[in-house]
């Protein structure tokens, strides 16, 4: 967020979609990347859709996270009206429990890409690690704060203690 250009945008279909983004935000502000969070619904609101994929690049973002449930059809779109990297998040949906989102996302056609992460939270938080992982290629601070990162997440599995032993 703050005051510089966003260079992730992170939109989601619904607001209900938030509980599970918002891990992605928490991510993306650990690593001190600016980025900006909208909700565009595919159906409800294509003409924003449009507008905002056609935008996105001239506007200096550099990769855009995407999630959406059931029918979720935003990451394809997306990705079809921008060559910046589209990562897609499959949101858990009532019914189906995110398999819908998840195949709805995965199957894109050849010719337009989305990069599609796990259903729910951990794809959310994974998919901007990616992102991360795509800005550290010409930020070696970033990519010097990933590498930290991993070896957090080394260091936890090493130290992690059943609590019967404790
Ligand atoms: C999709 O429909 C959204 O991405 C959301 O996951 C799902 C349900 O939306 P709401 O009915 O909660 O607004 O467009």
């Amino acid at each position: 967020m703050g005051t510089s250009t966003p260079k992730v945008g992170l939109i989601m279909g619904s607001i209900s979609d938030w509980k599970i983004l918002k891990g992605a935000s928490k991510i993306l502000e650990r690593f001190g990347v600016c980025y900006e969070k909208r909700i565009v619904s595919a159906h409800r609101t294509p003409d924003l859709l449009h507008d905002y994929a056609k935008g996105a690049k001239g506007r200096g973002l550099e990769v855009i996270i995407a999630g959406a449930g059931g029918a979720a059809h935003l990451p394809g779109m997306v990705a079809s009206m921008t060559t910046l990297p589209v990562l897609g998040v499959p949101v858990p949906s009532t019914y189906l429990k995110g398999i819908d989102s998840l195949l709805s996302i995965i199957q894109m056609p050849r010719g337009i890409p989305v990069a599609t992460f796990a259903i729910g939270e951990a794809g959310a938080e994974n998919a901007a690690l990616f992102a991360v992982s795509l800005l550290g290629l010409s930020d070696p601070v970033l990519s010097d704060q990933l590498v930290a990162y991993r070896n957090d997440l080394t260091q936890s599995v090493l130290e992690a203690s059943f609590p019967e032993d404790e």
